[in-house]
C-alpha cells in the first residue's frame, strides 16, 4: 500500500497490499463450498449457503507480520517489504462462531485448523496453506468468514469466493480460498504455525509464536516527492502532517511525534477508533520553516506497549515495529 493511502479511512482494494505464498486459485464459485471435519456433524457450506447467513461488517486493519522485515539490519531471504504490509478494509461476511457452534465442536477441541486451496512447497515440502487457530480466539464474536471487502465480492487474490478475519491479529492468520476447517483435540503443528510466523533468533528455538499486530504508527509523506529519488520536498509555512496508528492489543492511546530526529516528542492529536480493529488517524500541525527535517512519529496503546527506536532482530525479520522516521526538506520558496 503506497503510504499516501494512509490519508484515507478505508484501502481501497487496489491499493491494499498482497501477501501470497503460492499461486492464486481460482475456484469455480458455483460449486465451491468450505468442509468442517473433525465435529460432531458434518457440514458443507456454499457461497450461498454463506451469504443466507447473518451478516456482519467491520473495518479491519491487515499487517503482514514482516511488514518492515528489510529495514532490520541483517536481510532475512522472504518478502523484503518495507513498511507499505499493511492496509484497513471493510470487511462483510457472516461471524465464525455459531458455524462452529452448529457444526458442534467436539469437547476435546483445543485448535481450529483453517485451510486455503492453495497448494505449494515450502521448505521443501509440497502443502497447502494452513494455519491453526486457538479455540478461543476461533470462537470471538468479531472473527469472520468474509467473502466481501469493501462492499464488492472479494477479488481473487484476497481470497475468493470467502476468507478468514482474525481483528487484531498479523496477516499470516487471515486464511484465504477457504476449503477446509478442522477441530482438533492436539495443537496444530502445520508448517505455517510450528515453523514460519515464529519469533525465534536460532532455527532450532521453538520461539514464540506471532499472534496480534505490535502497536506501531505511519507518517502520509508530506509534500511532494522527487522522481526517482522520492525523497520529499515542502514547501515553508503551516502543514499538518498526518497518519494511522493500530495495536492488535488494545486502543491506540498516545502518538507523539518528533521534528529534531527523534530527540524530543510532542503529542499528536488523535481520533477515536472508527472500530475496535481499524487504525485510528492522527494529525500534527507544524510550521515548516527551511531546511532538512528528520521528522518521526511513535504510537503507544492501552496497555502502556510503544514502539521502540530499534525493534529485535530475529530470523524471520518479523513484527519490526520500530518509529517510523520520514526526512523531508522544506524548500526556502512556496
Ligand atoms: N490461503 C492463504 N491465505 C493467506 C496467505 C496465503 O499465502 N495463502 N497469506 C497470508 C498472509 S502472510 C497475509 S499477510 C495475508 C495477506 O492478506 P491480503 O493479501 O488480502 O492483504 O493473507 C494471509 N492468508
Ligand atoms: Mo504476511
Amino acid at each position: 500500500m503506497p503510504l499516501e493511502a494512509l490519508t484515507a479511512d478505508l484501502t481501497p482494494a487496489g491499493l491494499h497490499y498482497l501477501l501470497i505464498h503460492y499461486d492464486v486459485p481460482f475456484p469455480d464459485h458455483a460449486s465451491w463450498a468450505i468442509t468442517f471435519d473433525g465435529f460432531e456433524r458434518p457440514l458443507r457450506l456454499t457461497l450461498g449457503d454463506l451469504r443466507a447467513r447473518p451478516r456482519t461488517s467491520q473495518p479491519v486493519t491487515l499487517e503482514c507480520a514482516g511488514n518492515g522485515r528489510a529495514l532490520f539490519e541483517s536481510r532475512p531471504l522472504s518478502q523484503p517489504w518495507l513498511l507499505e504490509a499493511v492496509g484497513t478494509a471493510e470487511w462483510s461476511g457472516t461471524p465464525l462462531a455459531p458455524l462452529l457452534r452448529d457444526a458442534g465442536v467436539p469437547a476435546a477441541t483445543v485448535d481450529i485448523a483453517f485451510a486455503g486451496l492453495d497448494r505449494g512447497i515450502e521448505g521443501g515440502e509440497e502443502a497447502g496453506y494452513e494455519r491453526g487457530l486457538p479455540l478461543a480466539e476461533a470462537m470471538r464474536e468479531d472473527v469472520m468468514i468474509a467473502f466481501e471487502m469493501n462492499g464488492q465480492p472479494l477479488l481473487p487474490q484476497h481470497g475468493a469466493p470467502a476468507r478468514l478475519i482474525v481483528p487484531g491479529w498479523y496477516g499470516m492468520a487471515h486464511v484465504k480460498w477457504l476449503d477446509r476447517i478442522t477441530a482438533l483435540a492436539e495443537p496444530f503443528e502445520g508448517y505455517q504455525n510450528t515453523v514460519s510466523y515464529r519469533l525465534r533468533e536460532q532455527q532450532e528455538e521453538p520461539g514464540e509464536a506471532l499472534t496480534r499486530m505490535r502497536v506501531r504508527s505511519l507518517m502520509a509523506p508530506p509534500g511532494l516527492p522527487t522522481f526517482p529519488e522520492r525523497d520529499r520536498m515542502l514547501a515553508p509555512g503551516p502543514t499538518t502532517l498526518q497518519g494511522r496508528a493500530w495495536s492488535g492489543s488494545a486502543p491506540i492511546e498516545r502518538v507523539e511525534v518528533s521534528l529534531d530526529g527523534a530527540a524530543t516528542w510532542s503529542d499528536a492529536e488523535l481520533q477515536p477508533a472508527p472500530a475496535a480493529h481499524a487504525w485510528q488517524r492522527w494529525t500534527f500541525d507544524w510550521t515548516a520553516t527551511p531546511g532538512m527535517h528528520d521528522l518521526a512519529c511513535r504510537a503507544t496503546d492501552a496497555t502502556g506497549a510503544t514502539q521502540p527506536m530499534a525493534a529485535d532482530p530475529n530470523l524471520g525479520g518479523y513484527a519490526n515495529n520500530a518509529v517510523h522516521r520520514v526526512r523531508v526538506t522544506v524548500t526556502a520558496g512556496s
